[in-house]
C-alpha cells in the first residue's frame, strides 16, 4: 500500500534503544491501529471514486466571455464534433466523465433534427449526451422574460422550446432536462411578481406532463444576473416549491455559484436530501458572484462539506447528477476541465474518509471539539496517493494533468482550430 509519508510517520516506531517510557507493545498497538485506520480510509476512498461520475458542460470547451468581451483561445471548440472530442479526451484521462451536458441552442440548432448526429457522435467518442439544457435567455423575444413574460405569445414560444427539449432528451435517452430561467425584472413595480409565479407554475406543469417515465425536470435557481431587481426563481425555496407543484419528476438543481455570500450551501443540500428533492449540482466556485471559477479554488472546505452531506445520505449517489458548469476565460479550457474533475475527486475522497458512525456518536454526546476534529480528519487527510493508486489500478494516468500536457492534444487542436477561431467571435458558446 502506498500512503503519504506524513501519515506513516504519525504511527512510526520509536528509534530502537531510545526509551521513552513506553513498552514496545504500546507502540505495536498504535502502529496496528494506525494501519487499520489507513486501510479503512483507503477502502472508503476507492469505493467513493468508483461511484463518482461527473458531467462535463459542452459550453465549457467553447470560447465564452464576460459581458465586457471575450479573450479567444485558439484551441477552443466551436462545433459539436469538437466539443465531443474534447469531452472524450477528458474522459480518457480521468475515467470519470462519461456524459456531456448539451445546451439546445448552441449544440442542437436544428432541434430534434440534430439528435441523430449527437447519437452518432456518442457512438464514435464513447461519451453520451447528458442533461439537456433549454435556452430561455438569448432570444431577443426574452427581453422581459420567457415563461414569465407578460406576453402569452412569448410564453408559448418558451414552453414550446421546453417541450422540444424534452423530446430531444427522449431521442438522446437523456434522463435530465435542466431548466434555468433568466427571467426577472430590473426595477420595482415594473412587473407583477405574483402573476409571473402563476405563469411559471402553469408552464412547468405543462412541461412536466410531457416527461417520459424515466425523465426528470431539474429546476435551477439563481439570485440575480441578468435580472438585478427580482429574479423569478431566485433561491432554493422557490425552486423547491415550484418543482413540487410541477409534479413528482421535478426536483432542484443546486449551482454552487448561485448563492448569496455567507449562505450555508451544505444546509440547503441537507434539506433537499431530506425532502428527496435534490436532483443535481452545477459545480463551480466563486469569490464574488457567479464567477465560474474552478470548483474548490476559493473554498475547498465548502465543497468538502457539501460532499459530506451527500455521503451522509444513503440514496443520494443514485439520484444526484454531478455536473460542472464553468466557462473559463483565462485558463486553458482542457486543462481547467481536467483540473476540475481531479479536484472534485480529491474533495469527494476526503469526504469519504470521514467516519460518519463515530461522528454521529460524538454529535449525540455533544463532544464538540472531537466531533469537529472527526470531520476535519477527512479534510486534512492527504488522499492524493490513494487517488493515484485508484487511477493506476483502473488503467488511467496517475496524473491526468501531466498526461494531458504530455499527450500534445492541446497543441494539436490549437493548430487545427487556430485559423477558424481567430476570426470567430459571434456566438456565446
Ligand atoms: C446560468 O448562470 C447558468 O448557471 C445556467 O446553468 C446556464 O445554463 C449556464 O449557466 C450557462 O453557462
Ligand atoms: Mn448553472
Amino acid at each position: 500500500m502506498r500512503f503519504a509519508g506524513n501519515h506513516i510517520l504519525l504511527f512510526a516506531h520509536p528509534i530502537p534503544g531510545v526509551s521513552c517510557g513506553w513498552a514496545d507493545s504500546n507502540w505495536d498497538l498504535i502502529f496496528n491501529e494506525g494501519n487499520q485506520t489507513l486501510s479503512a480510509h483507503r477502502d472508503r476512498i476507492i469505493q467513493a471514486l468508483d461511484s463518482l461520475r461527473i458531467e462535463l458542460p459542452s459550453w465549457g470547451f467553447a470560447n465564452t466571455g464576460t459581458r465586457f468581451g471575450k479573450f479567444l483561445q485558439l484551441e477552443a471548440a466551436a462545433t459539436i464534433e469538437e466539443k465531443f472530442a474534447d469531452a472524450a479526451q477528458v474522459n480518457a484521462l480521468t475515467g470519470a466523465t462519461p456524459t456531456l451536458a448539451l445546451h439546445v441552442a448552441w449544440d442542437l440548432p436544428g432541434d430534434l433534427r440534430d439528435a441523430n448526429k449527437i447519437l452518432d457522435l456518442a457512438a464514435q467518442t464513447g461519451v453520451r449526451a447528458g442533461s439537456i439544457n433549454p435556452n430561455l435567455f438569448e432570444s431577443q423575444s426574452y427581453k422581459f422574460g420567457s415563461i414569465c413574460n407578460p406576453d402569452p405569445g412569448i410564453r408559448r414560444m418558451a414552453i414550446d422550446h421546453l417541450l422540444e427539449s424534452v423530446a430531444i432528451a427522449k431521442a438522446l435517452r437523456s434522463r435530465d432536462i435542466s431548466v434555468w430561467l433568466a427571467d426577472g425584472s430590473n426595477y420595482p413595480g415594473t412587473q407583477s411578481i405574483r402573476r409571473r409565479i402563476e405563469w411559471m407554475a402553469e408552464a412547468l406543469a405543462e412541461v412536466h406532463a410531457s416527461l417520459g417515465d424515466d425523465q426528470r425536470l431539474l429546476v435551477e435557481y439563481k439570485p440575480f444576473e441578468p435580472a438585478f431587481y427580482h429574479t423569478d426563481l431566485a433561491d432554493w425555496g422557490m425552486a423547491l416549491l415550484i418543482a413540487r407543484q410541477a409534479g413528482p419528476k421535478a426536483c432542484v438543481l443546486v449551482d454552487t455559484g448561485h448563492h448569496y455570500h455567507g449562505q450555508n450551501i451544505e444546509q440547503i443540500v441537507a434539506w433537499l436530501l431530506r425532502e428527496k428533492m435534490l436532483g443535481g449540482f452545477h459545480f463551480n466556485d466563486r469569490r464574488y458572484a457567479d464567477d465560474d471559477l474552478t470548483l474548490g479554488s476559493i473554498d475547498p472546505y465548502q465543497v468538502f462539506r457539501i460532499f459530506h452531506e451527500l455521503l451522509s445520505d444513503s440514496t443520494s449517489m443514485a439520484t444526484t447528477a454531478f455536473m460542472i458548469d464553468q466557462s473559463h476565460n483565462l485558463k486553458g479550457k482542457m486543462e481547467a476541465m481536467v483540473q476540475t474533475v481531479c479536484t472534485a475527486q480529491e474533495l469527494f475522497a476526503k469526504a469519504a474518509v470521514v467516519d460518519r458512525e463515530r461522528l454521529a456518536t460524538l454529535q449525540d454526546e455533544c463532544r464538540l471539539v472531537e466531533a469537529e476534529e472527526c470531520l476535519r480528519e477527512g479534510f486534512w487527510f492527504d488522499v492524493r496517493p490513494v487517488v493515484q493508486e485508484w487511477r493506476s489500478s483502473r488503467g488511467l494516468p496517475a496524473d491526468p494533468l501531466a498526461a494531458l500536457r504530455a499527450s500534445g492534444y492541446v497543441e494539436r487542436i490549437r493548430s487545427e482550430r487556430r485559423e477558424r477561431n481567430v476570426c470567430s467571435v459571434a456566438t456565446y458558446a
